[in-house]
């Protein structure tokens, strides 16, 4: 359960990219991923190498990208390499099996060629899951659904969320946890839930957008990374900020573990 460490549950997972994933996090005491939103390679490089040492995982909107070329994968896996995280695409897949089976494996950015985790909405059924699994799992890749959202209204909440669980659940080789603002189980299974809508200051952007703190997510929630986009490269010192989120989620995930089951 998620009372327990992030490395004694890497044991729970048989997918190759979970069991890193928990494993160097207790390793380089982070639970911090880094979204990255910003449009240019040389801006995407540079924040991913600064934020580099405090984040497990980092996540990307390749879509975005003005100059995107084949040189911006290299470089990210070697980023990824240097500093010890993996690569999250932020695809939000929505379509037919099918058609997201092609859209993750070809078009300009080859997405299942070097990005560790991705995710997919579950609006078009099962179906897509299966689709992105048989592109992902030859190649280790791990899956999260998107169970909930951060920003106001939402439509997927009740038993759509609940629906998320039942497909992971019969996915499990691939996927291996949810987008979400809440554990929606805390059995033996073990899901990893990555949790968007993070921020120490701001309350929202205007935009829809919805921040909780990381102790809110971590500890009174029970979700296990805190993504962070403009909080980190939106105002100030990165590094900086780097060191107080991964500060803040660190320390409520220590505070979780320490709760006597
Ligand atoms: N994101 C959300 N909410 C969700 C799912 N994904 O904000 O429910 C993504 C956004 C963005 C990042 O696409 O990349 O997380 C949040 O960025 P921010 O911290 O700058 O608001």
């Amino acid at each position: 359960s998620h009372l327990k460490s992030y490395t004694s549950r890497a044991a729970q997972h048989s997918n190759p990219s979970a069991r890193h994933l928990l494993e160097l996090m207790d390793r380089k005491k982070t639970n911090l991923s880094a979204s990255v939103d910003v449009t240019t390679k040389a801006e995407l490089l540079r924040i991913a190498d600064e934020c580099g040492p405090y984040i497990c995982v980092l996540k990307t909107h390749i879509d975005i990208i003005s100059d995107f070329d084949d040189d911006l994968v290299t470089q990210l896996i070697a980023l990824a390499e240097k500093h010890e995280f993996l690569i999250f695409e932020d695809r939000k897949f929505a379509d037919i099996g099918n058609t997201v089976k092609l859209q993750y494996s070809s078009g300009v950015h080859k997405i299942a060629s070097w990005a560790h985790i991705t995710n997919a909405h579950i609006i078009p059924g099962e179906g897509i899951v299966h689709g992105l699994a048989e592109v992902g799992v030859p190649l280790n890749r791990a899956l999260l659904l998107l169970a909930e959202m951060s920003s106001a209204g939402s439509l997927a909440t009740g038993n759509y969320t609940l629906t998320a669980l039942d497909i992971a659940r019969r996915n499990r080789n691939f996927c291996v946890g949810f987008i979400g603002q809440r554990r929606l189980e805390n059995g033996e299974e073990d899901f990893i839930y990555m949790t968007p809508g993070v921020g120490l200051v701001a309350k929202g952007d205007g935009l829809g957008q919805q921040y909780r703190t990381p102790r809110q997510v971590v500890f009174e929630s029970g979700c296990d990374v805190i993504i962070v986009g403009r909080g980190i490269y939106g105002g100030g010192n990165t590094a900086e900020n780097c060191r107080l989120y991964r500060e803040a989620g660190w320390n409520a995930y220590l505070e979780r573990i320490a709760v006597k089951p």
